[in-house]
């Protein structure tokens, strides 16, 4: 590691500069632009002040764009004119569908990726998955409206008996709406179901890091196009590597955005009706509760409590419940 290391005034002004660059060269491209034509397409990554737009080809053009357009995000629907040399400059944010976003280091709603239809979360043996993760990226999913599935990677690490017992453990989430499709990236196995998982679907990977994610697209793109990180041997977990989200056209149907790995993710603002349309298997036993607020902790005649006595409900699953509804009470 030879880089230099800036203060973060330094790094400050840094980006300063360059803001100020990429906003002069995108108005000066914006004012040369008369009457150029106006093509749609689909932001593929963004990289700070510039994006990669696909166009109506497919074709990838640099473009820049004015900040005044608000948070332009990988999956979003842009309205961009060619430019002399190539590039282009967007001039419009279309619309969103849906949006994902994740909170920053302040704590403020950041959008991550835009226009998904599909959320898929990928565990792996390596590093030891964590139920709770896996909850409330479900909740995210039906909060956007979009479908939630589950890809366990790395089955390669495992016996086949330890295989059948990775799988069975998520199991559970199938008959709730979420499909499970167990994978090897490294050894391209089980892709084909997975393909079909994706098809007709813009789907973001998301996960803890090292989990695969990057390997997966790798595996399904027909170029190896990202890069992987190496799994850390101390620590078993995966290097931080992806930086951006970034999306692929996938040649047998639909879109795959690869997104950075998380060691945690934090729900925004979520209300009561979110959080039980989030656990599929509460939400359907709302009305069966003695009292329409139970908040299925203490209260008699609770249908949730009594599910899990009888082996109906996960009592992890109701403890993620619990959990993010603390959490979504401490905010
Ligand atoms: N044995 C095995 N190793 C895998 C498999 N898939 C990925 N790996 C390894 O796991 C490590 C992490 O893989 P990445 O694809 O970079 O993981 P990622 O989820 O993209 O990680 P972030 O970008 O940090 O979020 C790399 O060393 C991969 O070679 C697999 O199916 N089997
Ligand atoms: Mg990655
Ligand atoms: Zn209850």
């Amino acid at each position: 590691m030879s880089r230099r290391r800036l203060t973060k005034q330094q790094r400050a002004r840094i980006q300063a500069r360059r803001r100020k660059v990429a906003d002069q060269r995108a108005g000066a491209l914006l004012e040369g632009g008369g009457d150029v034509e106006t093509l749609e397409g689909r932001v593929a990554i963004r990289h700070g002040r510039s994006l990669v737009v696909r166009g109506p080809h497919g074709e990838a053009v640099h473009c820049l764009f004015r900040q005044n357009l608000g948070e332009i995000v990988c999956g979003d629907r842009v309205l961009w004119q060619p430019v002399e040399g190539g590039d282009g400059v967007v001039v419009e944010l279309l619309p969103r569908k849906t949006v994902l976003s994740r909170p920053d280091f302040s704590g403020r709603e950041k959008p991550l990726a835009a226009n998904i239809t599909q959320l898929v979360v990928v565990l792996a043996p390596r590093p030891e998955p964590t139920g709770y993760l896996l909850d409330q990226y479900l909740v995210a999913a039906e909060r956007m409206g979009v479908r939630g599935a589950i890809c366990l990677n790395k089955a390669d690490l495992l016996s086949d008996t330890e295989r059948i017992a990775f799988r069975e453990r998520f199991a559970y989430y199938e008959p709730l709406g979420y499909p499970l499709v167990q994978v090897s990236a490294k050894l391209a196995h089980g892709l084909d179901p997975l393909l079909d998982l994706l098809r007709d679907h813009t789907s973001i990977l998301v996960g803890q890091s090292g989990v695969g994610k990057s390997s997966l697209i790798n595996a399904l793109l027909p170029d190896p196009y990202v890069e992987e990180g190496a799994l850390s041997e101390a620590t078993g977990l995966g290097r931080h590597t992806t930086s951006a989200a970034t999306l692929y056209p996938l040649e047998t149907g639909g879109e795959i955005i690869d997104s950075p790995g998380v060691r945690s993710f934090r729900l925004g603002p979520l209300s009561r009706d979110e959080l039980e349309r989030g656990f599929p298997e509460i939400h359907a036993l709302r009305f069966q509760c003695r009292f329409s607020d139970c908040s299925h902790r203490h209260e008699p005649g609770c249908a949730v409590r009594q599910a899990v006595q009888e082996g109906r409900i996960s009592p992890q699953r109701l403890a993620s419940f619990h959990h993010l509804a603390r959490e979504a009470a401490d905010r």
